[in-house]
């Protein structure tokens, strides 16, 4: 096992990441930006370097920089947390060439599924259900034969896309040449590739992801399955586990696919296989080859902490448990407490005057706000997560309306009572809804 990691990272994954080490015994390297001198991350580690300025670019995103203390400091591993360059290929590569294990898999995978038309050939390759679709386009009069063959509606999407950038839902032949010279130029502007693909477009599905766990003697274990249906200009809001309304059939279908893709590229430590559902039939759609903010419920109900074993299977370690030994009773929702003004959803800012965390039984706070913190304007505006567990969904959903009640955050506007609302929406209890929902209660 590592003897000590460095957290190339910052908030409440860099805190949750740090927790982990604590428990294993193992030494922590934090690094943070101008910004981030009093946060929390900084403190709780056992040691901490400031690597540069407040933009991400100029500190978290420095890896010569990051290579360079985890050299110095001895630290023979990098966790990435998420976001940041827990999926840059790039990175891992460096990584392994210092000698220096990143703490995810191969830069190889990565590179593979970071490409979505690769990831989609793979997936192919893997005998896993996938919408009809066309390789990377080469012009207009291609992307208006392609839409005719799949049919309409269909959705433009970038190859290197992400965070929501680069898709467009095309429903005509007349909106084609627009929609195309947009997802192209936004796609060059963002993430410096113009490779554009085609899928037909799915309306009314579910988006519900397989989180696997998977070691290098080859085993995969599958942990469960989230619901995430419930996104807001594809920023997801809240996430459930295991997915609600779901056939026994096509979750076994959806367990077997993300079983045969992961075993295919040799996938290493925690991964999401994320799955398009419309009534009874699922559709692969990407994998993130990182660890997820959602992670969490997965851990309450599964009994697994899959932040653990994220460092345990890169270290090496085989998986000792099957998946008979992972929970798959209860039943866990969470809610993103995002600092945001209630009308506009205008990212906020501020000093956190008054907190106060809820507590009880199986009522988790994943964080790194403390009182009288200041809230920076550079990064990203999710502060924590609320996690509930019960028995049955109903009793969750009961438990996160008594937490999110109890829930007290003065001096930052945030989203507390979006999430109440949608506690007592009539479709979300229900279960059945879609990522039409949002649009719906908001
Ligand atoms: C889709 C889809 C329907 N059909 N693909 C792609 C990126 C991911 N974050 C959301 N994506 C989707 N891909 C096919 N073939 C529906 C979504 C989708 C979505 C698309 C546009 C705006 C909001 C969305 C919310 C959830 C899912």
């Amino acid at each position: 096992m590592f003897s000590k990691i460095l957290i190339a990272n910052r908030g409440e994954v860099a805190v949750r990441v740090i927790r982990a080490c604590k428990e294993m015994g193992i030494e922590t390297v934090a690094v943070y930006s101008a910004a981030d001198r009093d946060a929390l991350h900084v403190e709780m580690a056992d040691e901490s370097y400031c690597i540069g300025g407040p933009l991400a670019k100029d500190s978290y995103l420095n890896m010569d920089a990051l290579l360079m203390i985890a050299k110095r400091t001895g630290a023979k591993a990098i966790h990435p947390g998420y976001g940041m360059l827990s999926e840059n290929p790039e990175f891992a590569r460096a990584c392994e060439e210092e000698g220096i294990v990143f703490i995810g898999p191969s830069s190889q995978v990565m590179e593979q599924m970071g490409q979505k038309e690769v990831a989609r050939s793979v997936a192919i390759a893997s005998h896993v259900p996938i919408t009809p679709g066309s390789d990377i386009l080469t012009d207009l009069a291609e992307a208006k034969a392609e839409a005719n063959r799949i049919g309409y509606p269909v959705i433009l999407k970038a190859r290197a896309g992400g965070g929501g950038k680069g898709i467009r839902v095309v429903r005509s032949e007349e909106a084609m040449e627009n929609m195309l010279t947009q997802v192209k130029q936004e796609a060059k502007n963002s993430f410096g590739d113009d490779g554009i693909f085609m899928e037909k477009y799915l309306e009314h599905v579910k988006h519900v992801e397989v989180q696997i766990l998977a070691d290098k003697s080859g085993n995969v274990v599958i942990l469960g399955d989230r619901d995430c249906s419930v996104q807001r200009k594809n920023q997801k809001l809240i996430e459930e586990c295991p997915a609600p309304v779901l056939s026994d059939a096509v979750r076994a279908q959806m367990y077997e696919a993300a079983r045969n893709l992961a075993k295919k590229v040799g996938y290493v430590t925690v991964g999401t296989v994320e799955f398009l559902v419309q009534k009874d039939a699922c559709y692969f759609m990407e994998m993130n080859t990182r660890l997820q903010v959602e992670h969490s419920v997965t851990e309450m109900v599964a009994g697994v902490d899959i932040v653990e074993w994220q460092i345990r299977t890169a270290a090496g370690i085989t998986i000792p448990f099957t998946e008979e030994k992972v929970g798959k009773t209860r039943h866990a929702i969470e809610c993103r407490i995002c600092a945001e003004n209630a009308k506009t959803f205008a990212p906020s800012t501020g000093t956190v005057e008054l907190l106060h965390i809820p507590g009880g039984v199986d009522v988790r706070f994943d964080s790194a706000l403390y009182q009288n913190y200041e809230v920076p304007p550079f990064y990203d505006s999710m502060l924590g997560k609320l996690v509930v567990c019960a028995d049955t969904r109903d009793g969750a959903i009961r438990k996160m309306k008594s937490a999110l009640s109890e829930f007290v955050l003065v001096g930052v506007e945030n989203n507390r009572e979006m999430h109440m609302k949608f506690m007592e929406d009539g479709r979300f209890l229900l279960g059945n809804y879609d990522t039409d929902l949002c649009e719906k209660v908001l």
